[in-house]
């Protein structure tokens, strides 16, 4: 596996690091590969429950290298809508199908796409020092990688229109204030916070969590009645899993349950 994107597993954690410090952790297409491998793995693997995100060094992500698309190295335009559709939207769509949780610990900057693929993460913690920038509007473009959806569903029109167009700097801690993050803790806590919380449901009801993770994801885009039979047939499903049983028992017997991820 190539070493912009790190990875190891704990006690059913995957965590993945992207790894190009000097750059901010800017995307290459190897490091696109790379992200989307870890992904794929943690899909394939029964033994991975939860997956932390994370990023080396003082940022999170940059988003895509612009090195790497140097206009002045071309003679013709860029097709920027084949590298979103390579790279961006397959990973983005791995992670949000993912039936198991993913965590994402913003360390520190997350600008253009390095910020919308934070969004698309389930759970998002973010250092106090970090911020969130939809960088796009300053080189021409506008939001990719889910950002638009994200911005909108979480924030409203008003707020994710004027995040878009100045790509103004928003605060981890205004981020959370807003609703567009989990939360935002202190520096020196971050890791522990996250390492922490995909720990813990990584123990967790794997099945369960997923469905879950299913329905609040489709609630945003379903009518009411709709969402009702939805549970409904989720609950059928996590009704016949090993989990549900093991909670109701362990909490009949008043212990602690035992969940296996089945
Ligand atoms: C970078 C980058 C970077 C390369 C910092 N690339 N080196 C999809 C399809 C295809 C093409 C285009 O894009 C997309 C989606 C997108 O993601 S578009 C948005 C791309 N990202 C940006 O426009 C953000 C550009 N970066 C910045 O605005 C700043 O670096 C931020 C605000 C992120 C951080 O600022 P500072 O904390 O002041 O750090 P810095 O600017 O000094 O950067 C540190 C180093 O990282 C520096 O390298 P150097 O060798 O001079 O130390 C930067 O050149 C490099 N870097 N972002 N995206």
């Amino acid at each position: 596996m190539s070493d912009t994107v790190l990875s190891s597993v704990d006690q059913g954690v995957l965590t993945l690091t992207l790894n190009r410090p000097e750059k901010l952790n800017a995307f290459t297409d190897e490091m696109h590969l790379a992200l989307r491998a870890g992904f794929q793995r943690a899909h394939d693997d029964v033994a991975i429950r939860a997956v932390l995100l994370t990023g080396a060094g003082r940022g999170f992500s940059a988003g895509q290298d612009l090195g790497d698309r140097d206009p002045r190295r071309s003679a013709t335009p860029p097709d920027l809508g084949y590298t979103i559709g390579t790279f961006y939207n397959p990973t983005v769509r791995l992670m949000r199908d993912l039936p198991k949780p993913v965590i994402c610990a913003v360390n520190g900057v997350a600008a253009g796409a390095g910020a919308n693929i934070a969004l698309a993460c389930d759970i998002v913690l973010a250092a106090g020092s970090a911020r969130f920038v939809q960088s796009f509007s300053k080189i021409g473009l506008g939001p990719d990688a889910g950002g638009s959806w994200h911005l909108v569903h979480r924030l409203g029109e008003a707020r994710a229109m004027a995040l878009a167009l100045t790509g103004e700097p928003l605060s981890a801690q205004m981020a959370a204030d807003w609703g567009l993050i989990w939360k935002a803790v202190p520096d020196e806590a971050l890791m522990v916070e996250a390492q922490a919380l995909a720990s813990a449901l990584a123990a967790g009801p794997t099945l369960g969590l997923g469905l879950t993770k299913q329905l609040i994801q489709a609630a945003g885009a379903s009518s009411f009645d709709a969402q009702l039979d939805r549970e409904r047939d989720s609950q059928r499903i996590a009704g016949h899993s090993a989990d549900y049983a093991e909670g109701v028992v362990a909490f009949l017997e008043k212990r602690k349950p035992l969940f296996r991820g089945r």
